[in-house]
C-alpha cells in the first residue's frame, strides 16, 4: 500500500529530490516553473528520461519486501512511454525478457509504458509476471502446474487461449489490456521464455522429478508511482534468490508441493515430524534449484549472499543519510531465517514514494 498519488504537490516534491539527489541537474527552479505550467493548463505533465529513470530506480529503493535492494542503482530502464497499442506492449515485453536474460547473465530491468493522464488510462499486463506457469483445474479440484496461476488460466482459456501442450510447465500467454480495447492474448515465442532444468549434484534421481523453473522473474502488474503520476505497466526483473524457487515456488502446500515426494525418494519416514523429513526435503531442493541455475550459467543468488548484500545496502544508506523502509516478514528468507543476519534487525516499516503500488 503506497499513499494515493496525484497533487501538484507530489510532481514538487518529486522534482525537488530529484535535483537534490542528482546535483548535476543544476537548481529545480526553471523547471518546477515547467511543471507548475503544464499542470495548471493540461492537469498533468511528463517526466523528462532523466526523471523517469531516477523515479524508477528510487522506486526500486524504496521497495520494502526486497532483499535485493544494494544495485538499485543499476536498474537498466527502457522508456516505452510512446508506446500504446497491445501489440506493442506484448512486442516491448518479449524484447525487455530477452535483454534482460543477456545469455545467463541476468540485468537488472524496468521498462516504463505511458502513464495513465486524466481521461485516458494506461495499458495495463494482467498476468502477475511476464512469464507464469498455467495452473489447469481438474473435475476433482486438483491442479496441474501451479496453482497460484489457476484464475489467470481459465481467465486465458475463457478468451480463446487453446490451451498449452498440458504438461506442469507451461508458459501461459500475455494478456494485454489497452484503453477503449478488449484484454488481448499473445503468446510468447519460445526463446523468450528461458528455463533451467532443475537436477542435483549428489541426488541422481532428482532430475527424474521433471521440475525446471524460468530463469528471469519479471513482476507485470505494479503500477511505478512517481511525481504524483502513475505507470501501470511497468515490468521489471531482478534475479532470483534461490529459496523463492526452492523453498516457495516448488515446496508450499499450495504450489508445486514438491516435499513429500522428495522425502520418500530420500528414504525419510513422513510419518514422523520428527525426522525433520520437510526440512531435510527442503535443504537438498535449494541445493538443486542453485547447482542447476550455476549448471545452465544463469545468474542467481542463495539467501546468504543476498542478506549480506543487505546489510551492506543498510550501512550505505544510512551513511547517505535515508532511511530504508523494510518489512520484516518478506526480508527474511523462508529456509534458514536466523542462519542469516537480517533476522535480527527491526526494521522501519513505513511506506515511501517514488514506490510499486498494487500488492
Ligand atoms: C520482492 C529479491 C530485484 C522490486 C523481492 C523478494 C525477493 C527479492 C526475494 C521477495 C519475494 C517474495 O517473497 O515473493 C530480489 C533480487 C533482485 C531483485 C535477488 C536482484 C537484483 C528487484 C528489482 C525490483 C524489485 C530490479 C524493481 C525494480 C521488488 C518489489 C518486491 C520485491 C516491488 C515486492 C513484490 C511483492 O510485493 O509481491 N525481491 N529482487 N526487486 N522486489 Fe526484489
Ligand atoms: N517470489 C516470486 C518473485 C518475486 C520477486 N522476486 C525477485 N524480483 N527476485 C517468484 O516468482 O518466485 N526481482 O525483480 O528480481
Amino acid at each position: 500500500s503506497v499513499p494515493a498519488s496525484g497533487s501538484m504537490d507530489e510532481a514538487e516534491a518529486f522534482v525537488r529530490r530529484f535535483h537534490d539527489e542528482n546535483p548535476e541537474a543544476g537548481p529545480p527552479g526553471r523547471r518546477l516553473e515547467e511543471v507548475r505550467r503544464s499542470i495548471g493548463e493540461h492537469g498533468t505533465y511528463a517526466h523528462t528520461s532523466a526523471e523517469l529513470a531516477h523515479a524508477a530506480r528510487v522506486a526500486w529503493r524504496n521497495s520494502k519486501r526486497c532483499i535485493g535492494r544494494l544495485y538499485w542503482r543499476n536498474l537498466v530502464v527502457r522508456d516505452r512511454r510512446h508506446v500504446t497499442t497491445a501489440e506493442g506492449v506484448y512486442l516491448e515485453c518479449v524484447a525487455h525478457l530477452r535483454q534482460a536474460y543477456a545469455h545467463g547473465r541476468i540485468r537488472p530491468m524496468i521498462t516504463i509504458f505511458a502513464p495513465e493522464i486524466p481521461g485516458r488510462a494506461g495499458p495495463r499486463i494482467h498476468n502477475e509476471q511476464l512469464i507464469r506457469y498455467a495452473g489447469y483445474r481438474r473435475d476433482d479440484g486438483t491442479v496441474r502446474g501451479d496453482p497460484r496461476n489457476a484464475a489467470l488460466t481459465e481467465r486465458v482459456l475463457k478468451l480463446g487461449w487453446p490451451g498449452g501442450p498440458g504438461t506442469s510447465f507451461d508458459p501461459l500467454p500475455l494478456l494485454v489490456e489497452t484503453p477503449g480495447e478488449r484484454p488481448r492474448l499473445f503468446d510468447l515465442p519460445a526463446e523468450a521464455v528461458r528455463e533451467v532444468p532443475i537436477g542435483h549434484p549428489d541426488l541422481s534421481w532428482f532430475g527424474e522429478l521433471g521440475l525446471r523453473w524460468h530463469a528471469v522473474p519479471a513482476i507485470s502488474d505494479m503500477t511505478l508511482v512517481a511525481g504524483g503520476l502513475r505507470y501501470p505497466a511497468a515490468p521489471f526483473n531482478g534475479w532470483y534468490m534461490g529459496t523463492e524457487i526452492g523453498a516457495r515456488n516448488l515446496a508450499d502446500d499450495d504450489r508445486y508441493a514438491m516435499l513429500p515426494e522428495i522425502a520418500h525418494r530420500m528414504g525419510l519416514c513422513a510419518a514422523d515430524p520428527r525426522t525433520l523429513w520437510k526440512d531435510r526435503a527442503l535443504v537438498e531442493l535449494n541445493v538443486a534449484v542453485l547447482w542447476s541455475f550455476q549448471r545452465s550459467r544463469v545468474t542467481i543468488s542463495d539467501h546468504h549472499t543476498e542478506a549480506e548484500r543487505f546489510m551492506r545496502h543498510l550501512e550505505r544508506e544510512r551513511r547517505a543519510g535515508r532511511r530504508v523502509p523494510a518489512e520484516w516478514a518478506w526480508i527474511v528468507p523462508p529456509l534458514s531465517g536466523a542462519a542469516t543476519p537480517v533476522f535480527h534487525h527491526v526494521y522501519d516499516d513505513v511506506d515511501l514514494l517514488p514506490g510499486f503500488a498494487g500488492h
